[in-house]
């Protein structure tokens, strides 16, 4: 009979959800019932967790914006002359559109910019003050999920087209959805080229450590995802119950950013319960590094080939000039090949 009653009830409780909710519950309980258990990095980014971001990029140990900036910097001229002059410039994942306002400010005549993102107020806010600082920039925002198909509306200035996709977001995905979604951008570039960002494989110390840094804004930034959860989905989770953990896996080339249960334990989700046994990994997020070779091999399975690659004078990070036609490379920087770093470049 209590199971009966049970069952009606939950059937009641799921007649009182969202459909969207419904779709986004049955989601989060399909990540948790896999082994080991997962959720999306999608959660990290609620305010709290857009700030916590923030103050990421500025510690000591996390080096990958730093040294992105002083490579962009470094080579910024040499950079805008090898994509050529009137692009339309698209920048999925956008943001705060931060590293742009620094490309556009060196590319020749930029026809149009098109920032893409599911944060519809911060995308707004970002064009606005993009049309503000260019006046000739057609600046339109596209408030959309990157990973899925999204249209550019068409005709001139939208046709020369060079996708930005800095910050080694592609390292949050594992292989198979980074070939899809490579070759996505690779459709929306319509025959044009990529900028991207991609963090290398260095000493496992330096990476563990900008994934787990002395101040804990990287262990605040993970646990702020089960609070992120709690409020969209009425769950339980005792973030208190849980410690932050940053391995490295050097069979998949990756940081894992692990939420770990420090005892035996139940969550509520839903109508759901999730058990989770003492010292059990959450996953929260992979970010893989690349080695030159295996960025080109990737990139080369979603039909791009690897024109230009920047990088710093310890090779801890690149940017990489994808194009989608392999003829518009020079003979010079045909394949994939790391330039020589320069004694200006510092990281
Ligand atoms: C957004 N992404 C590239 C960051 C990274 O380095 O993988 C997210 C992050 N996770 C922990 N620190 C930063």
């Amino acid at each position: 009979m209590a199971a009966v009653e049970r069952a009606l009830g939950r059937l009641a409780d799921a007649g009182r959800r969202h459909p969207d909710e419904q779709a986004l519950l049955a989601s989060v309980l399909e990540g948790l019932r896999r082994r080991p258990k997962r959720i999306s990095p999608v959660w990290f980014y609620d305010e709290r967790g857009s700030c916590l971001f923030d103050e990421i990029c500025e510690l000591p140990e996390y080096y990958l914006t730093r040294v992105e900036l002083s490579i962009l910097r470094g080579r910024l001229s040499e950079i805008a002359a090898s994509v050529g002059p009137d692009l339309c410039v698209i920048e999925p994942g956008s943001g705060t559109s931060t590293k742009t306002h620094m490309l556009l400010n060196a590319l020749e005549r930029p026809a149009a910019y098109v920032p893409v993102d599911v944060a519809c107020e911060h995308l707004e806010a970002a064009a606005e003050r993009l049309r503000r600082e260019h006046d000739r920039l057609k600046v339109h925002a596209i408030c959309a999920d990157f990973t899925a198909p999204f249209s550019i509306p068409e005709g001139a200035p939208f046709r020369n087209r060079l996708v930005y996709f800095p910050g080694s977001t592609i390292g949050n995905f594992d292989r198979a959805e980074a070939v899809r979604l490579l070759s996505h951008l690779r459709r929306v570039a319509r025959g044009g080229s990529m900028l991207i960002g991609v963090d290398m494989v260095k000493d496992r110390r330096v990476m563990v450590a900008a994934y787990d840094d002395a101040a804990g804004v990287t262990a605040a930034f993970n646990l702020n995802a089960l609070d992120h959860l709690n409020r969209r989905l009425g769950s339980d989770f005792d973030p208190a119950g849980f410690h932050h953990r940053a391995v490295w896996n050097a069979v998949a080339s990756r940081i894992e950013m692990h939420l770990v249960s420090r005892q035996r334990q139940l969550v509520r989700i839903g109508d759901d319960f999730v058990c989770f046994a003492a010292g059990e990994a959450l996953v929260s997020e992979y970010s893989h590094k690349y080695t030159p070779e295996m960025f080109a091999a990737m990139a080369g399975a979603a039909g791009w080939h690897v024109g230009q690659v920047w990088t710093d004078p310890r090779e801890w990070f690149s940017v990489q000039r994808l194009v989608a036609d392999c003829s518009s490379i020079s003979a010079g920087d045909r394949g994939c090949r790391v330039h020589a770093p320069r004694p200006t470049d510092t990281a």
